[in-house]
């Protein structure tokens, strides 16, 4: 029996590594065969990640393909839940497990184990389930480990961090060794901004979610970047590449967040009058700074700060 453990689409650092960290914790606990269990990504991984992985020199793990799900049974879904989320590869029948920090959308015809949190990152939630076990991360995966935190948690200054997250990122930093986490920090904060060699569609599509809203198909794409000018000066390019995407993908509505990492606040790129005017509904407190351009001030979660109010918004003109 092999067991699949896969992120969701378009991974990116904490998706990634919790699939890694669990698949280590499962084959060190004792319940599992080590050779039975695999982690997997559901699509490459983007330069933030391949940023950390080389660094620390750990392995990417597999995307998933036909190929590849022909020998799986089973599958543990980390960092994600919702169908919208999963690999098509993926049957229902064959999920047995969740591990996640999102919001809850589930509809499986059978019992799972389900262990959610309202931790800064699945990554902490994983790195919980093994202190509870006793087994402890390899110097090289508790630093890829405090990555993830790092990442997801915005450097642990998002509003979604918790102070589990600021206990286990200390530990896991002593635990690899790390002397300067500032500077860590930093240098995937520049991973993450790089956005050098990609294309307008590859930028709105850099780290987006489809979700659904009341019915409608909602696609919420947010960059994370230490200079969103460069990003907003592209604007003509980007908002052509979002009408595109909308039409090859049946997306009703097309929300792209640009967020300041450096600042902690984040504009919204919109296409239309319609999601303008969402977008105004959503975060009544937001300023128009250019057409089809809203700045929504220090919101920077999507799935705490932006994605709910957006649905809230979406449901309110049905
Ligand atoms: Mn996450």
């Amino acid at each position: 029996m092999n067991i699949g453990i896969i992120g969701h689409k378009k991974p990116d650092l904490d998706a990634t590594v919790a699939a890694i960290a669990y698949a280590y914790h499962l084959a060190n606990c004792n319940h599992h065969d080590s050779n039975d269990i695999v982690a997997l990504i559901a699509d490459p991984i983007n330069k933030e990640t391949n940023y950390v992985l080389s660094r620390f020199n750990v392995e990417e793990p597999n995307v998933l393909d036909a190929n590849i799900a022909q020998n799986i049974d089973k599958y543990i879904l980390v960092d994600h839940n919702e169908e919208s989320q999963r690999s098509e590869l993926i049957e229902n029948d064959a999920i047995v497990e969740v591990v996640d920090h999102h919001k809850v959308n589930v509809n499986i015809p059978h019992p799972i184990n389900m262990t959610v949190r309202t931790w800064g990152s699945t990554t902490t939630v994983i790195y919980d389930m093994m202190k509870k076990e006793d087994v402890t991360p390899s110097q090289q995966l508790a630093a890829i480990m405090l990555c993830a935190i790092l990442s997801d948690t915005i450097g642990l200054k998002s509003s979604l961090t918790t102070p589990i997250d600021v206990k286990f990122a200390n530990e896991l930093k002593q635990l690899a060794s790390i002397e300067d986490l500032d500077r860590l920090t930093k240098d995937i904060f520049k991973a993450k901004s790089d956005v050098s060699g990609l294309s307008s569609k590859e930028l709105v599509l850099k780290d987006y979610k489809i979700f659904d809203f009341a019915g409608e198909k909602v696609l919420i794409n947010q960059i994370e970047t230490t200079e969103p000018e460069n990003i907003e000066n592209q604007k003509g390019g980007l908002i052509e590449a979002m009408q595109a995407v909308k039409t090859e993908q049946n997306i009703d509505l097309f929300f792209c967040i640009v967020t300041d990492i450096l600042n902690m606040r984040s504009d919204v790129i919109v296409t239309n009058h319609d999601e303008a005017e969402i977008t105004k509904r959503a975060f009544t407190d937001t300023v128009e700074k250019q057409d089809l351009i809203y700045d929504i001030g220090n919101r920077v979660s999507r799935k705490k700060e932006i994605a709910p109010f957006i649905e809230k918004a979406v449901e309110y003109g049905k």
